[in-house]
């Protein structure tokens, strides 16, 4: 009612001459004034505002996403013991009562599926200690246990021996122990000494130099050379939102997408940096990505059908991987050929299927092109994935 009456009182103001021009100019004036004058409808305005979260640039990514990291921890101290004599009214030598100190605390590695990388690490770590001993044979209490959460897939290694494999949400490892608590004169008390003074020291907590590393966790993995459409496809098969753009090296760091089909079962797929040919000589990003890939159950080697000898890149791309694990390029994969919207890609698509024996599937992720093909396969590859570990006795990975 407010506002009809504010658009009239407007209206008789401003001349039908001026209509035209200023009718924008009186709708705003008019939503102003309403605004103001509306305080639920300003809160409505509000709610209707899109929500959605800014990207992270790539680069400001790899200042968040760490994938190694050296930690020094140390064990909780235990508390000391402690050396008195009870004596009280009517007790006046009530023998030793020295307590016994609480143990340390130790410091334990959590794995937490909300955390994505190892960036929030601290370099050091040192555990709670116990508290001392009290008199009239109090003891102190332990020091509390100190959890540091890590992502699904971290390995811990001291030296170069592999000590542990956290790959479960809620799996924990303890790094280090607490020291134990030392002993009050009580602990002494023996037929042959009535009154011992003795009191042992807490002892200190176990020391360790320990790495960790992140080992991403999907079913598949995605290896190309840059600008062969990786991210792109990633972005048409999952709701994730790698960087795309025409120029190679887009990618930084391992984005995880995540393929929904109508049962209800979810498929990870990671798109890692691209790889060019001599990558294990530290050309380009290099190798050390692949670490994120040596987990996955199969992989797509996606290659870019726009270029001349595609298959060249597919030879390329197993040596590599060869180059960084013996018998990396064998475990099952599919070779997706991407860009097939191109009109050079039909003929190349022709040679390559001269070349390869194995299926190639042609898609573009640009139009969406053949790509059900795609989600098809990656079920199958999926569902033998299942049956092999079943076969095994094995808990399959399930996202
Ligand atoms: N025509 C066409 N262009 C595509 C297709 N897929 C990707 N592109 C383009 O290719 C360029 C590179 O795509 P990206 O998805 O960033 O490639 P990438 O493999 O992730 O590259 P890096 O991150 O550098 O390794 C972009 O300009 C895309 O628009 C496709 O199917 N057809
Ligand atoms: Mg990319």
């Amino acid at each position: 009612m407010l506002q009809i009456m504010v658009r009239a009182w407007l209206e008789s103001q401003w001349r039908p001459a001026y209509s035209q021009i200023h009718s924008c100019l009186l709708q705003k004036q008019v939503k102003n004034w309403h605004r103001s004058l509306s305080i639920t409808n300003t809160k409505h305005s509000k709610s209707q505002r899109r929500s959605c979260k800014a990207n992270i640039s790539e680069k400001k990514l790899s200042r968040y996403f760490v994938d190694h990291r050296k930690v020094h921890v140390i064990g909780g101290k235990g508390g000391d013991g402690i050396a008195c004599f009870l004596s009280e009214p009517r007790k006046e030598f009530g023998g030793p009562s020295g307590g016994d100190g609480g143990d340390g605390g130790h410091i334990i590695f959590k794995v937490d599926q909300q955390v994505k990388s190892l960036a929030y690490l601290h370099p050091f770590y040192r555990g709670f200690s116990g508290e001392k001993g009290g008199s009239k044979n109090c003891y102190g209490s332990a020091g509390k246990h100190r959890y540091i959460k890590v992502p699904v897939g971290t390995i811990v290694k001291e030296g170069s021996n592999l000590i542990a494999d956290l790959n479960h949400h809620g799996e924990e490892y303890v790094a280090v122990y607490g020291g134990a608590g030392g002993k009050g004169n009580r602990f002494f008390l023996a037929n042959d000494n009535r009154a011992p003074t003795t009191a042992t020291l807490g002892e200190p907590g176990q020391e360790r130099f320990l790495h960790l590393e992140l080992k991403t966790v999907a079913h598949a993995g995605m290896i190309g050379f840059p600008n062969a459409g990786k991210s792109s496809l990633l972005r048409a098969i999952s709701r994730a939102k790698p960087a795309v753009a025409p120029y190679p090296f887009t990618t930084l760091n391992p984005h995880v997408g995540i393929v929904h089909y109508e049962d209800y079962e979810q498929i990870a797929v990671v798109d890692i940096p691209g790889i060019i040919k001599g990558a294990h000589e530290d050309r380009g990003l290099g190798l050390a990505f692949l670490r994120h890939i040596e987990r996955c159950c199969f992989l797509l080697f996606v290659l870019d059908l726009s270029v001349a000898d595609p298959w060249a890149q597919l030879e390329a791309l197993k040596y590599e991987l060869e180059q960084y694990k013996v018998g990396l390029s064998k475990i099952p994969h599919a070779i997706v050929a991407n860009k097939f919207d191109l009109p050079e890609s039909k003929n190349n698509l022709f040679l390559l299927k001269e070349q390869v024996k194995q299926r190639v599937i042609p898609l573009s992720a640009l139009t969406g092109e053949n790509l059900e093909a795609l989600l098809l396969h990656l079920r199958e590859l999926y569902d033998d994935y299942l049956k092999a570990e079943k076969e095994q006795a094995r808990k399959p990975m399930k996202w």
